[in-house]
């Protein structure tokens, strides 16, 4: 007789991260509109073909009343989003106390906050709470979802307690965790009061993920260095438990970059983007507007090279465009004043009455548009003082076949691994360097953008969102979870 197997239906995938991929307007008292975000995360994960994406996670508004928390809970289904839900003071001591103002500057080498010492330590300590008690949130939300035979990917700095808060809800289930930004050196995360507790909490996972092979190596010395655990060639050990960790660097959907330049009315964005730049040169940044862009730094390297460089200066513009990100800290209000205050400088001493040299733009850019302009420029700057990845540099490169045009990057990018041969890198902090590299970029002979850009454009193409996501998707499924283990020993 032939066994016949129930064929279960595709394995879902449970994706959790800090914010939903929609954005949710309420437009009555139980009516809700929703708009998904195309953003890179949810292009990587339709490609996860053999896999049925689910999402859960933070719908980005304060939703106090339960009529309606249901009405977004429902129209969230349609979308396969599943909400968790914060109030603003937990949002105010988690999201933006513990994550974004402790977590985020130290995983990019900007240190802890030290305004006031002992003011630090006492909110550290409530932010800390806040941390766990909204990781615990989420966990309370994915467990009561979990069914069995799920696999859990757990998303970024936001959700570090979250694989243990999940293994002792059930020590079967399936956890990754993956970090989007870089993590720094374990001199550096040994700084942080709640250093061990947070390793242990990610080492609850079966397998933990980072952009670069450094990033999972300073993870994996923080491990052994502050935790005394034993790290080997496949991830740390503690007392027989194996959390696998390894390097899975993300990509974009460059089909979709490259589709979108032939859209008509993307042609015709490039095509008045000529004409506006005519008979000039242009350099371009896209960068959410935060420090570890590197934003200033970028600003002066150019003014550095119009200084040094008078020939150039009516026939270079720099089109800087940067998304107002986390508008309500007053270290990011700071920072855009400091680079009004500089551009502004800038235009003023190098200005002419019909041209300025930069453009500065404090907005979002559609995607059409945003493709436009990658298309047309000829020279994209990348400066991060320190970056996870930096997919602009990959988007740059996708919609550059034609025109070749030559990326400066930034060697503290997680992306300069990747896109380094192709690239000029530069140390940003170095603005003598980045204005030579300038230079050498719009100078670039023919012949050497083509092979530089080859390079790149070969290796954004063949390494994609879908497959970065495949291939963490598929290891994780591959791993057997502890419990497992002790049961077949
Ligand atoms: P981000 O810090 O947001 O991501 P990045 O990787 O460059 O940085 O992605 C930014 C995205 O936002 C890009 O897709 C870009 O097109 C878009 N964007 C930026 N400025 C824009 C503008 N003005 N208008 C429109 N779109 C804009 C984090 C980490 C990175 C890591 C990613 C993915 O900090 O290091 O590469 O996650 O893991």
């Amino acid at each position: 007789y032939e066994r016949q197997e129930k064929r279960p239906s595709k394995q879902r995938l449970l994706v959790v991260a800090n914010r939903l991929p929609v954005s949710a307007v309420r437009r009555g008292e139980d009516s809700w509109s929703l708009e998904i975000s195309a953003g890179g995360l949810v292009s990587a994960l339709l490609g996860v073909k053999e896999f049925e994406a689910r999402w859960i996670g933070w719908a980005g508004v304060n939703v106090p009343d339960e009529v309606g928390q249901r009405a977004l809970t429902k129209a969230l289904a349609e979308k396969r989003c599943i909400p968790v839900f914060l109030d603003e003071e937990i949002v105010h001591q988690y999201y933006n106390g513990y994550c974004n103002n402790i977590l985020w500057p130290l995983f990019h080498y900007l240190g802890l906050p030290q305004e006031d010492r002992l003011a630090t330590t006492r909110s550290f300590q409530s932010q800390f709470d806040a941390y766990k008690r909204a990781n615990q949130m989420f966990a309370d939300v994915v467990n009561k979802h979990y069914e069995e035979g799920d696999v859990v990917w757990c998303h970024d700095y936001h959700l570090m307690f979250l694989p243990k808060c999940l293994k002792e809800y059930n020590r079967n289930m399936k956890v990754g965790w993956f970090l989007h930004t870089p993590f720094p050196s374990s001199e550096i995360h040994r700084t942080l009061p709640s250093r061990s507790d947070l390793l242990r909490a990610v080492l609850a996972a079966d397998l933990v993920g980072f952009h670069t092979y450094d990033y999972a190596r300073h993870f994996v010395s923080a491990c052994t260095r502050i935790l005394g655990l034993e790290g080997t060639p496949e991830g740390v050990e503690d007392q027989g438990k194996l959390t696998r960790v390894a390097a899975f660097p993300i990509g974009i959907d460059s089909d979709r970059f490259i589709r979108a330049l032939e859209l008509p009315q993307v042609q015709e964005h490039i095509k008045e983007l000529k004409e506006r730049f005519a008979g000039r040169k242009v350099m371009l940044g896209v960068d959410r507007l935060d420090m570890i862009k590197g934003i200033p730094q970028k600003i002066l390297a150019f003014e550095k090279f119009l200084e040094e460089n008078p020939d150039w200066r009516d026939k270079v513009v720099l089109l800087q465009i940067a998304v107002p990100t986390r508008t309500d800290v007053p270290e990011y209000q700071k920072l855009t004043s400091q680079v009004h205050e500089i551009v502004g400088r800038i235009n003023g001493r190098f200005g002419t009455l019909t041209a300025v040299p930069i453009h500065h733009l404090d907005r979002s850019l559609d995607f059409h548009k945003l493709c436009a302009l990658y298309a047309v420029t000829d020279v994209a700057l990348v400066t991060s003082l320190r970056d996870g990845m930096n997919l602009v540099s990959y988007e740059y490169v996708a919609c550059q076949d034609s025109k070749k045009g030559v990326l400066i990057l930034s060697e503290f990018a997680g992306a300069a691994q990747s896109l380094g041969a192709g690239a000029i890198l530069v140390n940003p902090w170095n603005i003598t360097e980045v204005a030579s590299a300038i230079g050498h970029a719009l100078n670039m002979p023919a012949d050497e953008r083509e092979k530089r850009h080859h390079h790149n454009f070969l290796h954004v193409t063949t390494h994609t969102a879908q497959d970065w996501a495949e291939t963490f998707v598929s290891e994780l499924n591959d791993t057997i979870v502890e419990a497992q283990l002790r049961t077949r020993q």
